[in-house]
């Protein structure tokens, strides 16, 4: 009887200590696929601070190390009815990378890229695809003033996950517009060489510039997306991004972000802030009243102050690009020539289209996608971030608090309390 008792009390020690292990098991990987964590002040700052709270069991699921049960990772997958990817993969149940639940944005990745860019972008995307889109399978669509040949096609679509497709630029949009006096152009691009002003003489950067501020956006190719994300050759992803950014932005409200910003090369853009006041003046209905402006200018509008988003990354609203406010924006600056008889660049283009017509709420800063693109680094500030989405970048490389970086002043303006931690990377 006795025996019998200690025998039974050794049963359920066995199996309260089986439940214990099962459970410390099951809990023991990061929470994955989770919205960005808010800071104390509330701002959509991604990764501030602590104190997320967990997502419900039914949104986490099994990473790979569980990949020898496969059918755990499709038991919990909540798809939206109707797919709003055009992704013909989309809900194929890849072992190795299971993708992650939820809803799909009608979004693509966009990148510009010469043949000869090939290694180059090969590596941007293995990083994406690693850090990203592996467990949600975003199409990719790549853009060439030229027939991409088919080593290019080969690679780049043995890597994307998500479906991808090859366009050629109609020759209108990289070309010069009736409107420039080819002579005038010439004789800038001889004179910038001479003052080694980067890119100065370079016929196709210009192309390139021009195409990216008023062009890519309508390309047959992305009319059938919202939203975009933009990746050039040769950047980097440091860090896990574990839930979806596009999602983020339309939950969100947002229409265009951003990891770095810093002061345009003023030789490159004398004459741009001229071009964006005669807009101003003749397209005031277009100018959103809580504008960025005072991002843009430190003298209410009067002159342009150079800052800028990157716009090598980009996640952003195609159809806000789409829309009259922004092309009647880009016509304006396209008709005065500059792109031609200066060197504007996209990235002051698309910022100061977004600074004015968008109300500031619609820009954010992803502070959680940590990225490089020669010269400069943006590494979350925040340790617990860096730890939690396993982050390969050194924080003393940041850029966010440096003297070059306008990033200080978009947290002024928006009233954002700098995160902890900032002092140090300074
Ligand atoms: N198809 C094509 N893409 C280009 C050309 N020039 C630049 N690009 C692409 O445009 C983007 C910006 O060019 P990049 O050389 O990285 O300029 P940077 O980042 O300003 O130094 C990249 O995605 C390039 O691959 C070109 O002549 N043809
Ligand atoms: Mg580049």
């Amino acid at each position: 009887m006795a025996t019998g008792n200690v025998r039974y009390a050794r049963y359920i020690l066995f199996a309260v200590f089986g439940i214990v292990v099962i459970y410390l098991i099951s809990t023991s990987s990061l929470p994955q696929y989770t919205e960005p964590i808010k800071s104390n002040a509330g701002q959509l700052l991604g990764g501030l601070t602590g104190g997320e709270k967990e997502k419900p069991a039914q949104e986490t699921i099994a990473t790979s190390r569980h990949f020898e049960a496969p059918t755990t990772t499709t038991t919990s997958h909540t798809y939206a009815a109707e797919p709003t990817s055009p992704n013909p993969k989309y809900g194929e149940v890849n072992e190795l990378s299971p993708p992650a639940p939820g809803e799909r944005m009608n979004a693509t990745f966009v990148t510009l890229a010469r043949n000869s860019d090939l290694w180059e972008i090969a590596r941007s995307i293995r990083q994406v695809e690693d850090r990203f889109n592996r467990n949600y399978n975003y199409d990719w669509v790549f853009l060439n003033d030229k027939p991409f040949d088919d080593a290019f096609k080969k690679v780049t679509s043995s890597l994307v996950s998500g479906k991808t497709h090859y366009g050629e630029i109609a020759e209108e949009h990289w070309s010069f517009p009736s409107w420039i006096d080819q002579e005038k152009a010439r004789q800038v691009r001889e004179d910038m060489a001479q003052r080694k002003i980067i890119y100065g003489d370079s016929i196709s950067y210009r192309h390139m510039c021009r195409f990216e501020s008023g062009f890519f956006f309508r390309q047959p190719l992305m009319m059938n997306y919202e939203w975009y994300w933009r990746v050039e050759p040769s950047v980097e992803l440091f860090c896990d991004v574990h839930y979806d950014p596009f999602k983020f932005m339309r939950d969100n409200k947002k229409k265009y972000s951003f990891v770095i910003s810093l002061y345009e090369y003023v030789e490159t853009i004398p004459t741009l802030w001229d071009s964006v006041k005669k807009f101003i003046k003749q397209h005031p209905e277009h100018i959103h009243k809580d504008n960025s402006m005072k991002f843009l200018s430190d003298d209410n509008g009067d002159t342009y102050n150079k800052c800028h988003f990157w716009s090598n990354f980009e996640i952003g609203n195609l159809n806000w690009l789409r829309s009259k406010a922004y092309i009647d924006f880009f016509e304006t600056l396209d008709k005065d020539g500059g792109f031609f008889y200066e060197r504007w660049g996209d990235a002051p283009v698309h910022s100061i289209g977004a600074g004015l017509l968008l109300d500031k709420s619609e820009i954010h800063f992803f502070n959680d996608i940590a990225y490089y693109h020669v010269p400069f680094t943006h590494c979350p500030t925040g340790e617990d971030v860096r730890v939690k989405l396993k982050c390969h970048c050194d924080p003393s490389q940041n850029f966010d608090w440096k003297g070059y970086s306008c990033t200080n002043r978009f947290f002024e303006m928006n009233g954002y309390d700098k995160p902890k931690g900032w002092e140090e990377q300074a």
